[in-house]
């Protein structure tokens, strides 16, 4: 009996325990990497203003989050959990009297164990309700109100919205936001209603307005076909969708215990975090050849998204957006709609976050997890042997992690989906509302100098920008110590007459030693990318590994000079690899508002460390360049990317070989 096996009875006979003790309701163990909770948060504002008491100080949360526990520790805790104990803590930034202070909390001593003052440049992630003050500014500003006078727009028509305002060579930096506006008028739909030719800067320590121009004014786009709530079209709707029911007689095929998720063969931990949003963790799958649970994903989540666009007019050019470090990807994600946002078949996970002045709030049904049904995991119809008829297939289930994230005018809805076959794939599709320029353009005949856009509707440009987001991606195959492995694939050419062909491809394996051999811009050449074990081999010789299947290639087109790539540099490669460190988790670094680039992955890799048989994340850039077009307008149909990170040599045969289809359902009432 291997010591796993011993360990997974030993957990086993504990749950049975567990169960004749409290009968009724399942007992629910809090996790290491459990996000904190309400009572946590509250804790963490309790300790904060005891020593920062807001009578005396002003003080504001932009970011209360678990302290990423040592990652030997969670794997001691995983082989032990009775016997391993990990003290919660809590890692918080907080502006206090204009200063950002990172601020570490043990939990369990009710302690603060750490305050440092952040002297570098950049700026926390923006609150929500800084943010809801700075929109108000405007319509209490008597320039603005003369410039929608001027304009002859109902002031009680319009709304306001924040831009984080990047950073361009200024050599000092004080907390701002610009601000601009729209028009709600017959239309819910703002952002193709801008009011434009006016700029306005907030600085957020005064809270109020410091700069203001009102410059050249085009109209603002009509509301004629912009509207996009089902309650304001008028007929003819179509093209009809048909409804179909979900119905799972024997139930999920999934647990959800707490945070933690089991499905078919795998075991997860959903985690969340006010800036990451998802975090997946301790993803591991049961081999059923070799009987035990196999690490794969110590931890996956999206680190950054780099939203640059590409008008470099006084109105656009700072828009140049880093949604996860200045905005908060998990603090603008929004509550799933049952049946709409996810089948009928799914269940919902709750979020807390702390608010600015720290009290928890919670998300509902910020996560939902359910089975997804309709593909084929594999099949075969063998025609080649006479008088048999041999048709062999296999429906897939996989299983959907799915969240959305709103940052302002995008939506951006990120899934992770499981395979019983051992794949992950991560999708993203993002939809919402184009940010529309307006011109005096109506069509496109009229142009006679660069829009920096399309021409989507009349009035109307939808400008150029790029999506890129960064996975960080700590695989950790059959354990920590892992290697990168490019396979390169070659044209050899027969010159010596030993085959009627002139040419044939094969492969040359080569392993990064360093982090410079690790950085790929994927499209340049045919290769495959692996992270694999060097320490297990299959039994035929092969190093177990999972495989990268990258998106799409996209590349920045932006100069490495220019401000906004300099920030955005973890975007110059699509697979960057590094050794683990728990503080670079990211990948534009820890203070991304205003900041200069110089924390980014680009510039820790700088180190060229070694990450040949090491414990490595992998970093992967997927995106999309956005040329809009007609249909994108009013509001976009999903666009979509992803990738997936698959299992190669890691099973010794095809792992789904002895899955069998689901049953056919038997509905209830209804004869066979
Ligand atoms: C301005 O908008 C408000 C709110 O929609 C409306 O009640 C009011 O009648 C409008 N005023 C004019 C002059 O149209
Ligand atoms: C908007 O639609 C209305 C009604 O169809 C039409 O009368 C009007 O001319 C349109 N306005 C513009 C600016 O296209
Ligand atoms: C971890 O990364 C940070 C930032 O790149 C660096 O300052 C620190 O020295 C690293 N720690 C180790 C142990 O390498
Ligand atoms: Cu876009």
């Amino acid at each position: 009996m291997s010591s796993t096996m011993k360990l997974m009875l030993f957990s086993f006979f504990t749950i049975l325990s567990f169960q004749t003790v409290f009968s009724v309701t399942p007992l629910i163990v809090q996790h290491p990497l459990d996000p904190l909770t309400e009572q946590e948060i509250t804790l963490v504002q309790t300790i904060v203003l005891r020593k920062y008491p807001t009578s005396r100080n002003t003080l504001t949360f932009h970011y209360v989050g678990l302290d990423d526990p040592d990652k030997a520790a969670i794997l001691k805790w995983q082989q032990s959990p009775k016997l391993v104990k990990i003290d919660r803590k809590s890692f918080v930034i907080a502006i206090i009297n204009s200063q950002s202070h990172e601020i570490l909390i043990n939990l369990k001593a009710k302690v603060i164990v750490s305050d440092n003052i952040h002297k570098g440049n950049g700026f926390p992630t923006l609150s929500v309700e800084e943010q809801g003050q700075v929109i108000e500014l405007p319509l209490k500003y008597g320039p603005f109100i003369a410039s929608v006078n001027k304009r002859g727009l109902n002031l009680s028509e319009v709304v306001c919205s924040t831009f984080s305002i990047g950073w361009y060579g200024e050599a000092k930096s004080k907390r701002s936001l610009r601000v601009e506006c729209f028009l709600k008028e017959d239309t819910a739909n703002i952002y193709v209603r801008p009011i434009n030719g006016i700029t306005i800067l907030v600085d957020l320590e005064k809270m109020k307005i410091v700069e203001y121009h009102d410059t050249e004014i085009e109209p603002v786009p009509t509301a004629n076909n912009t509207e996009y709530r089902a309650s304001r079209q008028r007929p003819p709707f179509g093209p009809k969708q048909h409804s179909l029911t979900s119905h799972q007689p024997q139930g999920p095929g999934f647990q959800i215990n707490g945070h933690s998720v089991s499905w078919a063969n795998w075991k997860f931990h959903i985690g969340f975090d006010v800036r990451a949003g998802v975090i997946i963790s301790l993803a591991s799958i049961y081999d059923l050849e070799k009987h035990k649970s196999r690490r794969v994903l110590y931890r996956g989540y999206i680190s950054e998204l780099f939203v640059p666009y590409q008008d470099p007019s006084e109105d656009w050019y700072y828009k140049t957006f880093f949604d996860a470090g200045e905005f908060g990807f998990g603090q603008s994600m929004v509550p799933l709609i049952p049946n709409l946002d996810c089948p009928p078949n799914a269940q919902f996970l709750d979020a807390h976050f702390a608010q600015a002045d720290g009290t928890p709030t919670t998300l509902n049904n910020a996560f939902c997890v359910f089975e997804q049904y309709g593909n084929i995991m594999w099949r075969h119809t063998e025609t080649g042997i006479p008088n048999e008829n041999i048709v062999e297939t296999r429906t897939e289930v996989n299983l959907i992690v799915r969240s959305i994230v709103t940052v302002g005018n995008y939506d951006n809805i990120l899934d992770w989906e499981f395979k019983a076959s051992g794949s992950i794939k991560l999708g993203i599709a993002l939809s919402g509302i184009l940010e529309i320029k307006a011109v005096g353009i109506k069509h496109k005949s009229e142009i006679k100098k660069e829009q920096h856009g399309s021409l989507v509707s009349a009035n109307s440009i939808g400008v150029y920008h790029d999506h890129f987001y960064i996975y960080h991606l700590d695989l950790d195959i059959d354990g920590e110590y892992n290697s990168f492995e490019k396979t390169n694939l070659k044209t050899v050419k027969v010159t010596d007459g030993s085959s009627k062909r002139k040419s044939y491809w094969t492969i040359e394996t080569e392993t990064a030693k360093t982090e410079s051999d690790g950085k790929i811009k994927i499209g340049t050449s045919p290769t495959e990318f692996a992270v694999v074990n060097p320490n297990k081999q299959s039994s035929t010789g092969n190093d177990v590994g999972y495989r990268l299947i990258p998106g799409p290639a996209v590349h920045p087109l932006l100069t490495e000079d220019d401000y906004p790539q300099i920030r955005g540099a973890f975007t110059n490669n699509n697979v960057w690899v590094t050794p683990y460190n728990r503080t670079e988790k990211w990948a534009g670094g820890l203070y991304v508002d205003q900041s200069r680039g110089e924390d980014t992955l680009a510039v820790w890799t700088k180190r060229n460390r070694d990450i040949k048989n090491k414990d490595i994340v992998l970093w992967h850039v997927v995106g999309i360049h956005h040329v809009p077009t007609q249909e994108d307008y009013p509001i976009m149909p999903l666009l979509s990317t992803g990738f997936e990170l698959r299992p190669a040599n890691f099973f010794e045969r095809n792992p789904v070989l002895k899955t069998l289809s689901p049953k056919d359902v038997q509905w209830p009432g209804c004869p066979k």
